[in-house]
């Protein structure tokens, strides 16, 4: 094999969105796209930094995948790296790649994965940088990526290179520059050994070992269902037949690897609940106490008990305000700080300033959370354990770099397990706990609504006609917003959201606009970075309510939605009635 350097041109709109490249699969599979992208990549991070050093490799198993791990083989070897590691298959999961690069002191990592969006030919494909912290590139290195392909005229690649073999576990020297290879291994060991050391298995396994508590998951036919097999049922004893959707798949089953009332249809219905969170009707006695779903690359999670759906942002708040029935927060004498990106509710918030520890705002995306957990590395307060989450089902914890789909799971039978230590009483249900945090803190009555694939031109008319009103308000006051006509709802501040990261010093701008009332309720606006054609509008609406805490949702924030909607004109912008999907 010789290393070889093939001219390429650039490509446009190979910009990093919120969590890495995401494109139609079409786009990825023309001549040079990946290439180019691997090579701006490895550019960016610098070839001094990568010479002779390890980097991670895996990815969610959708279409395509294979392809692109062989591509990258052969790159990441002409350019000087010294070893890839590989999960076998070419599967790991987002949280398991964070935790390899972690454990094994790599220099960083591709994840292949578009999460969340659906896969195959006609769908998408994505790949995303890790750093040595294994948390995603931050927003410097992705400028840097970014500007590389724009100017791109060649990248360096091995001819003569057979395929790696993926299959079979077990280290291949490949004889390029001083040397290469490649290591195969279990895409599961690493990430099991690190959720053993945080969580203690034996209460959980207790816990699950109730006649009256019965568990289900969906891995949505993504990546998450390898590690479920591996912890539910090997190491905590659930049965094979309540772990459902768990063999990766190429396009995901033909579904939408989503963990959310919509796309996992399935284990909503299991639940006993309708798409909008109603209880279906099913037989109580049927359904199970606890379940759970992932999105694709497993590290986003849904968490659901008996006819009953928690939101993202109230799960994040009970994880937070119970972090110490978990060894890894407990045994470092509690939870120092919580954040939360931007539109999530502010329900950790609560919880937060009862524990009179810190709380976070940063933009949506999980790089903004790595520099607060490294913040005692970098020289500042140590903010760690620190606990974080973003309303569109992700959480997780400084324990690795990202979020967590699995790690969320353990977490809420932990908090289950401590609840009902005693056997012989009656089971304290999911629907219990998060009630009595209600009671407790009060409820922040919350919804997403997304508009998917709206023209972009259309989306964009609807952010300038909230620009112009965040304008007239900041000259003219609240006055100048013509809101005469929605009585009992004055806006009392908006925004553009700016974050300043205090850590590093970098400000991002333009991070969502934000529209608050005075008693706290308030409506945010988004364009998502994570979607491969068109724009998404994402509606945010947020109500709390101290002591009214029983209202479904819907009919909570019925007036909050009417007002955010003909506030923004969305819908004679748009044309689109309905959001896409509600969460
Ligand atoms: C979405 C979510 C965001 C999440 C991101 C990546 O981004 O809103 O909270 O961090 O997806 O998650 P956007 O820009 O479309 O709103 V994943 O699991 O898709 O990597
Ligand atoms: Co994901």
């Amino acid at each position: 094999p010789a290393v070889v350097t093939v001219e390429t041109s650039a490509f446009d709109g190979q910009k990093p969105g919120t969590s890495g490249l995401r494109k139609k699969t079409t786009v990825f599979q023309q001549e040079h796209y990946v290439e180019n992208f691997v090579q701006a990549t490895l550019s960016a991070v610098g070839e001094d930094v990568l010479r002779g050093k390890e980097l991670v490799v895996g990815g969610d198993g959708r279409f395509y995948n294979d392809v692109m791990i062989q591509k990258i083989l052969r790159i990441c070897a002409a350019n000087g790296v010294g070893k890839v590691v590989v999960g076998q298959h070419g599967l790991l999961s987002t949280p398991a790649v964070s935790a390899l690069i972690r454990s094994l002191g790599s220099a960083g990592g591709f994840i292949l994965t578009a999460s969340h969006n659906p896969g195959g030919a006609d769908n998408d494909c994505g790949i995303k940088y890790n750093v040595s912290n294994g948390g995603p590139a931050p927003e410097g290195v992705t400028a840097k990526i970014f500007d590389n392909t724009k100017t791109i005229s060649s990248y360096k690649t091995v001819e003569g290179m057979a395929d790696v073999d993926l299959a079979t576990c077990g280290v291949t020297a490949v004889e390029v520059l001083d040397g290469f290879t490649v290591e195969v291994v279990d895409s599961t060991t690493n990430y099991v050994e690190l959720m053993d050391k945080v969580f203690d298995l034996s209460a959980i396994k207790s816990l699950l070992s109730r006649p009256d508590f019965e568990f289900t998951y969906d891995g949505m036919h993504g990546v998450a269902g390898p590690y479920a097999r591996r912890i539910f049922h090997e190491e905590l004893g659930v049965p094979l037949a309540s772990l459902h959707n768990c063999e990766p798949s190429e396009t995901f089953g033909g579904g939408h690897p989503d963990p959310n009332l919509t796309y996992a249809s399935e284990l909503v219905a299991r639940m006993g609940l309708t798409s909008s969170g109603a209880k279906s009707g099913a037989s109580p006695d049927a359904i199970p106490d606890f379940g759970a779903a992932a999105d694709g690359d497993a590290d986003r999670n849904m968490v659901l008990g008996k006819e009953f759906f928690v939101t993202p942002s109230d799960s994040l708040a009970v994880i937070a305000a119970n972090a110490n029935c978990i060894p890894f927060f407990r045994d470092a004498g509690g939870l120092k700080s919580v954040a939360r990106s931007m539109p999530t509710s502010a329900a950790a918030d609560l919880v937060a300033e009862r524990n009179s520890f810190p709380m976070f705002q940063v933009p949506t995306g999980w790089k903004f959370f790595g520099n607060l957990m490294d913040s005692g590395e970098l020289g500042k307060e140590d903010l760690t354990p620190l606990i974080c989450g973003e309303e569109s089902f992700g959480t997780g914890s400084n324990h690795i770099r990202e979020k967590d789909g699995i790690w969320a799971v353990l977490c809420w039978l932990s908090i289950l397990a401590a609840r009902n230590e005693d056997p012989a009483a009656p089971l304290v249900s999911v629907e219990d706990i998060v009630k009595d945090h209600w009671s407790t803190f009060g409820r922040n009555y919350y919804s997403r609504y997304d508009y998917e694939n709206v023209e972009s031109d259309k989306a964009a008319k609807v952010m300038d006609g909230l620009t112009a009103k965040i304008k007239a308000f900041k000259e003219q006051g609240a006055a100048a917003l013509g809101m005469d006509d929605a009585p009992g709802f004055e806006i009392s501040d908006c925004d553009e959201f700016e974050y300043f990261d205090k850590v590093d010093g970098s400000v991002s701008s333009h991070q969502g606009w934000r529209f608050m009332f005075a008693d706290g309720s308030r409506f945010v606006f988004r364009l998502s970075g994570t979607g491969s054609v068109g724009a998404t509008i994402r509606l945010y609406i947020e109500k709390y309510e101290k002591d009214d805490i029983d209202k479904p949702t819907a009919v909570a924030l019925e007036g909050l939605v009417k007002v955010a909607l003909d506030f923004s004109d969305l819908v004679a912008l748009t044309g689109r009635k309905e959001p896409t999907v509600i969460t």
